[in-house]
């Protein structure tokens, strides 16, 4: 079994494989330091921690996670907070950086005696459609080689080779919401005890907390920006204004650490199984950062492509492929309507780049007034708020 990426997707399936007594190798373009230091996602799912309990793997996030339960929603008409962990299901989240997670994985797989090749970038794989599929990679020393196995697992994300091997058959469909955030990681402790999510005139702005030193937010801004645009003293003038510090409170100011832009794009790949190469987490669907799903569908639908793949090759059950499949697509969809509420519900200005190119993103989604209905339910109903807190924290 070669498993391509070590993402939280390839580690947990590398793992789960590996104790399964399935001979499996991760390969992975990287190299460790780069693999345990990416700082992307930090809020984890209930039924995220539930599967990495399931399996041994939740020390760390044990020791070092937080719960999370409330999130506050602002607006020029004032603000709002959802105690979401005590609404719907009563599920929490659990602030861990992901990096940590993968680097807890990684430590988990190599001390079980996992294989691993850092810096080792898959090109392409070949005869997917037969039981022998190859990986042709560039081996660390920048030599080509060839892996062969009787799967591969494509968990190497959106821009991998998994992607790029897609068998004719296999159906993307894309969506491009037209939205772009510029990501920052900042050195400040958070400065709510809570999610805020702002609706402003001039843009979204975010804050999430991260650890009790750093701080992720997010402004909402025009396609094309270069995250480097502006200064650290202008990005925080610009989320104390989209953040209404003048009412609510000054944030805390810090160095910052690390800024991206994400536009928001959204797509899902049909089917997941393509013969003899099965696709799991970004590489199987893309889901934009707006209702934190991402990593959280990666553990999940490793999980279900580890029993899937165990029972394959363990048990003798074909069908077993199939049906993961299947399953994992029905999460995948359900996560992503969630998702697409959310980008409408977050944001009011219209999408730089003209209404001809995001002609079918602004007749619906920019409905202001539908989001602002939106909005007002979610303050005044009872069972929009559970509705909200069942999907937001679940996958
Ligand atoms: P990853 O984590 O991208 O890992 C893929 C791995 O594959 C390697 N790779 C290759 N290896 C070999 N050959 C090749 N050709 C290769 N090409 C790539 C890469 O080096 C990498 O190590 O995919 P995976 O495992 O599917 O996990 C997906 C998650 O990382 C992703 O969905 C989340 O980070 C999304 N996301 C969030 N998700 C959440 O659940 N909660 C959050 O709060 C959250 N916040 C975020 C996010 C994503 C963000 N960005 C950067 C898009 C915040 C941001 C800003």
């Amino acid at each position: 079994m070669v498993i391509l990426g070590a993402g939280p997707a390839g580690l947990l399936l590398g793992n789960l494989l590996h104790r399964n007594g399935v001979d499996c190798v991760v390969l992975e373009r990287a190299d460790r330091t780069r693999v345990e230091t990416r700082a992307r996602a930090g809020f984890l799912a209930a039924n995220t921690v539930r599967i990495l309990d399931r399996h041994g793997l939740a020390g760390g996030l044990h020791r070092h996670g937080r719960p999370h339960g409330v999130c506050e929603f602002r607006t020029a008409g004032g603000r709002f907070r959802l105690d979401y962990g005590s609404l719907g299901r009563g599920e929490r989240h659990t602030v861990y950086p992901q990096q940590d997670l993968v680097t807890d994985l990684l430590t988990h797989y190599l001390g079980a005696g996992g294989r691993i090749g850092f810096e080792t970038e898959a090109l392409a794989v070949h005869d997917a459609g037969t039981t022998r599929p190859s990986v042709a990679v560039r081996e660390a020393d920048g030599r080509p080689g060839e892996w062969r196995a009787r799967y591969v697992a494509g968990c190497d994300g959106r821009h991998g080779a998994a992607r790029r091997s897609l068998p004719r058959g296999a159906v993307r469909h894309h969506r491009d919401h037209g939205v772009s955030w510029l990501g920052l990681l900042a050195e400040a402790p958070p400065s709510l005890d809570a999610v805020g999510y702002a609706v402003h005139e001039r843009g979204f702005a975010g804050h999430m907390a991260r650890t009790p030193e750093v701080t992720r937010y997010y402004l909402e801004c025009e396609r094309g920006t270069a995250a480097g645009a502006r200064s650290d003293e202008q990005i925080w003038d610009e989320l104390e204004t989209r953040l209404y510090a003048a009412e609510y409170g000054a944030l805390t100011r810090g160095r910052i650490l690390h800024r991206g832009v994400v536009d928001f794009e959204s797509d899902v790949i049909e089917p997941l199984r393509h013969g003899s190469l099965l696709l799991a987490g970004d590489a199987a669907s893309l889901i934009s950062p707006a209702a934190a799903k991402g990593a959280n569908l990666a553990v999940l639908e490793a999980e279900l492509l580890a029993q899937a793949l165990t029972a394959d090759l363990v048990h003798g059950d074909p069908g077993a492929l199939e049906r993961y499949s299947e399953r994992a697509l029905a999460h995948i969809r359900r996560a992503q309507r969630f998702s697409h509420w959310m980008i409408r519900l977050l944001h009011r200005t219209a999408a730089p780049g003209g209404e001809s190119f995001f002609h079918e993103f602004l007749r619906y989604p920019l409905d202001e007034s539908a989001a602002d209905e939106a909005l007002e339910a979610l303050r005044t109903s009872r069972t929009r708020q559970d509705w909200f807190a069942t999907y937001y924290v679940g996958v």
